[in-house]
């Protein structure tokens, strides 16, 4: 790669980590009506185009704006020459643009031409933490650090007071921790609702249901450990909302005097308890509630008919359609006949965010707009405890329909074995679903490579030795020690599995730099410690036995649910699903890192302070699209030069062998020559087989070629997918609920399925595949949530211990309380 492209590269990084807080500020000091009358009078701003000034992705107005400007940077980098020349033309726009578009439009609009052009996908967009600190810094941080020259006034006493009190505080860490935020942001920038290019991507809506339901399923179980009810929906929509949310000093900006000089940030409206359409000026508040409510019933309907509204007509309802409708994105299926013009033309769901992003101010028209709750943005909507109980309801609408359909008939099982019986207190129990840790396994030699990451064949071996073999019946599931031999005459190491995994919060920093332009080096700054969820490195080892002599390809699928809820098919969280290869009649010890979950965004964000914080050049094999064009081309030319000189070859033996045989047939002497004959005949042969060798030559030649050219569209594809779906993804730090200080007992469930029957995605596919897809098709062609997605016949507990192909055991999740590990 260039050198030129690698410093653009870095360029971008530095351009990309300015927080667009600072942007908006000025954007909005410019082009808020007060301040444009101020500037040229009334007459003129008439005339003035409106402008969006506080931007909303679930305003799909502002995302049609947002949508234009990313299709003009997909135009300017498709006409440049090179990678090169397309980074600088997009940055050269992207910054003429920050003079006239509102910044945080602006930005989205990047992030979505980074994530999926193949040019913009050199570049890399930095943690949450970094480009935006102002969005994460939690309600209550536990300190707060000034460091300033002119020593203004510390603002830990305003972060201290803690207004809200209800019960939905206890889960703060849980829905402000800044990289499930930066997940949630990130997945409505790989799956635009408006698609790309005016095409969406495969079984978007579907997507949209289970993530958000998967989210729900993780909600809920740090819920159940902290003693409070689970989710409940918000469907009446005249009820009030118990509890309101205060996003906290910085982002309502109540810290401002203090901060102000120092830096920007958005501000976000803090949201009080009440109704969800509350402060709507009383004449049309009832008018409003009905239309909303209108549409609700829209849906309920729907989904008790299984169908759904299509311009005249109706169509059967699939988990695609039903997501895209209630959404609403480009396949909803009459986005007319499912909107509300309630605050603005939207769907259900994206209506449901306006509403409370502006429940504070709900009568402030669209283009005058400079506040709203957190609800608004993608980048903090999680944080509310209402997008809980609305993406509920949102979710009933799903869970509802698929208690209408066909129970799975779970006969497809492949014929593997995996054995099960019940534990002491008669839990279900399985010697072949065995775990152990990181901290278990760290006396053994050469398990972490050099630079520090695990070695996968020293885990393999160790799993084979320790748990197959001789030890093939041997019950794990406890803490057990164990030996492994890794070398002939060495002494052995000893390692434990474990049944308890530990979980603990960890503290971070948000840090402020300062933004005084006169001295950039100036070592100014502002931070605030927050605490994350954390736990330790552990590993699955599954043992699966093949009861064919063939080879079989299966799915192991993950699952974890609380055990109290053990009944209820909406709690089970997806913690894993990949593809393994079982050798004819073998018993295999399958093992799994965590950090290598399907689920997670890759790769593992093991310390969001260091993690993509700091430019880093991608590691990525080849890391220029213009060196893949040139070798294609060069395949291109070889196979085409081969091409014709085999077509030579063939054409001039061809013709010799018909020619040969042509005389002979002509051949019309009355006394056949003997000699003449056989002649013909032998050069007839020789024609033929010459013939037959070249092409057999040119078969093969063809293969090498063939499979040349695979590597490159392989090597295509690897970097043009890689890098946005590396990114997508529920972030590592909460893989695991966190569970109790006593230990809270959960359920890991395991399911082996045909891939035959699964297609499930390879390995080579770097990022979530379960949240974001792999590539442009979904890698499983089950429903997503499978086998959790439709009714059971009977109990779920019951069924897993009948089924061949799925177990169960009980594991213990331990919160770490003493302190904070690091
Ligand atoms: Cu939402």
């Amino acid at each position: 790669m260039s050198n030129e492209l690698e410093r653009l590269r870095e360029d971008a990084w530095n351009l990309l980590s300015t927080p667009t807080s600072n942007l908006l500020g000025n954007y909005l000091q410019k082009h808020s009506s007060i301040a444009r009358l101020a500037t040229v009078g009334e007459a003129e701003e008439i005339q003035q185009e409106p402008k969006i000034l506080r931007f909303s992705i679930f305003n799909h107005l502002h995302l049609r704006e947002a949508e234009k400007i990313w299709n003009l940077f997909f135009e300017i980098a498709d006409r440049s020459n090179t990678t090169t020349e397309a980074i600088k033309a997009v940055r050269d726009t992207y910054l003429e643009l920050l003079d006239t578009k509102n910044p945080e439009l602006l930005y989205h609009s990047l992030m979505v031409f980074i994530a999926h052009h193949p040019v913009g996908r050199v570049l890399s967009v930095p943690s949450i933490l970094v480009r935006d600190p102002g969005k994460v810094v939690p309600s209550k941080p536990l300190g707060a650090t000034l460091n300033t020259a002119s020593g203004r006034p510390n603002i830990l006493a305003a972060l201290i007071e803690d207004e809200d009190h209800n019960q939905e505080t206890l889960l703060n860490w849980f829905r402000e921790d800044p990289l499930a935020n930066e997940h949630h942001q990130h997945w409505h920038v790989v799956y635009p609702a408006f698609g790309l290019r005016g095409g969406i991507k495969d079984r978007q809506g579907e997507l949209f249901i289970y993530m958000h339901q998967q989210m729900l399923a993780r909600y809920d179980a740090e819920r159940i450990a902290v003693g409070i009810e689970r989710v409940l929906a918000h469907s009446d929509y005249n009820a009030s909302i118990a509890y309101g949310y205060n996003p906290g000093a910085i982002l309502t900006n109540s810290a401002e005097i203090n901060i102000t000089p120092f830096f920007t940030v958005t501000r976000f409206t803090p949201r009080k308890p009440g109704p969800m359409f509350k402060n709507f000026d009383d004449e049309t508040l009832k008018e409003k509630v009905a239309a909303f409510n209108n549409l609700k019933e829209k849906f309920v309907d729907g989904v008790k008919k299984g169908r759904l509204k299509k311009g005249k007509k109706e169509i059967a309802i699939s988990p695609h359609l039903l997501g895209s409708t209630l959404e609403p994105s480009l396949d909803s299926t009459d986005e007319e006949y499912y909107e509300t013009k309630v605050p603005t033309q939207f769907g259900l769901h994206g209506t449901g965010h306006l509403i409370v992003a502006f429940s504070e101010n709900p009568t402030v028209p669209d283009m005058e707009r400079t506040e709203m709750g957190v609800m608004g943005d993608p980048a903090t909507a999680i944080r509310d405890p209402f997008f809980w109980a609305w993406h509920k309801h949102i979710d009933d609408f799903s869970f509802n329909w698929q208690q209408t359909q066909k129970k799975h008939d779970f006969s497809d099982y492949p014929n593997v074995l995996i054995r099960k019986g019940i534990d002491e207190v008669g839990d279900a129990w399985s010697p072949d679903i065995i775990l152990s840790t990181f901290s278990a396994l760290r006396n053994i030699p050469g398990l972490t490579t050099e630079k520090g990451t695990l070695n996968s064949e020293v885990l393999k071996r160790l799993a084979a030795q320790a748990f197959g073999g001789n030890n093939w019946n041997g019950d794990f599931t406890k803490a057990s020690s164990l030996q492994y031999q890794y070398a002939e005459n060495k002494k052995a190491a000893f390692f434990e599995t474990v049944d308890e995994l530990k979980t603990w919060m960890e503290k971070g920093k948000i840090r402020f730099l300062s933004r005084s332009e006169s001295d950039p080096k100036s070592s100014e700054y502002a931070e605030f410690e927050y605490e994350y969820l954390n736990h330790e490195e552990f590993f699955y080892f599954v043992r699966i036995q093949n009861q064919f002599n063939y080879i079989q390809k299966v799915t192991v699928r993950i699952f974890l649910v609380p055990a109290s809820e053990e009944e209820d098919r909406r709690a089970w969280i997806e913690m894993d699903k990949f593809v393994h290869e079982l050798q004819a009649n073998e018993r295999a010890v399958v093992v799994r890192k965590a950090e290598d979950s399907s689920v997670i965004r890759k790769p593992a964000i093991k310390n969001p302070d260091t993690d993509n914080v700091n430019y880093k050049p991608r590691d990525i094999n080849l890391t220029d699209p213009e060196l893949f064009i040139k070798m294609a081309a060069d395949v291109k030319y070889n196979e085409e030069g081969n091409i014709a000189q085999y077509k030579e070859f063939l054409d001039s033996n061809f013709s010799q062998s018909t020619k040969v045989l042509a005389d002979f047939a002509d051949y019309n002497e009355p006394t056949p020559n003997v000699n003449r004959e056989m002649e013909a005949v032998k050069l007839a042969k020789e024609a033929a087989e010459a013939c037959i060798s070249n092409i057999t030559q040119f078969k093969i030649n063809l293969k090498i070629y063939e499979e040349a050219l695979f590597k490159v569209l392989k090597a295509v594809q690897s970097f043009i997918y890689n890098k946005s779906y590396c990114e997508c993804g529920w972030p590592y730090n909460l893989l695991l609920p966190r569970g109790t200080t006593d230990g809270m007992k959960f359920k890991l469930m395991v399911m082996i399925t045909d891939w035959q029957k699964d297609i499930v995605g390879e390995e080579d596919c770097c990022g979530s595949m379960s949240y974001c897809g792999a590539k442009d098709r979904y890698p499983d062609v089950r429903p997503m949530g499978y086998p959790f997605d439709r009714a059971f016949e009977g109990s779920i507990k019951n069924l897993i211990a009948l089924q061949p192909n799925m177990a169960c055991r009980s594991i213990t999740i331990k919160l770490n309380n003493d302190g904070i590990q690091s």
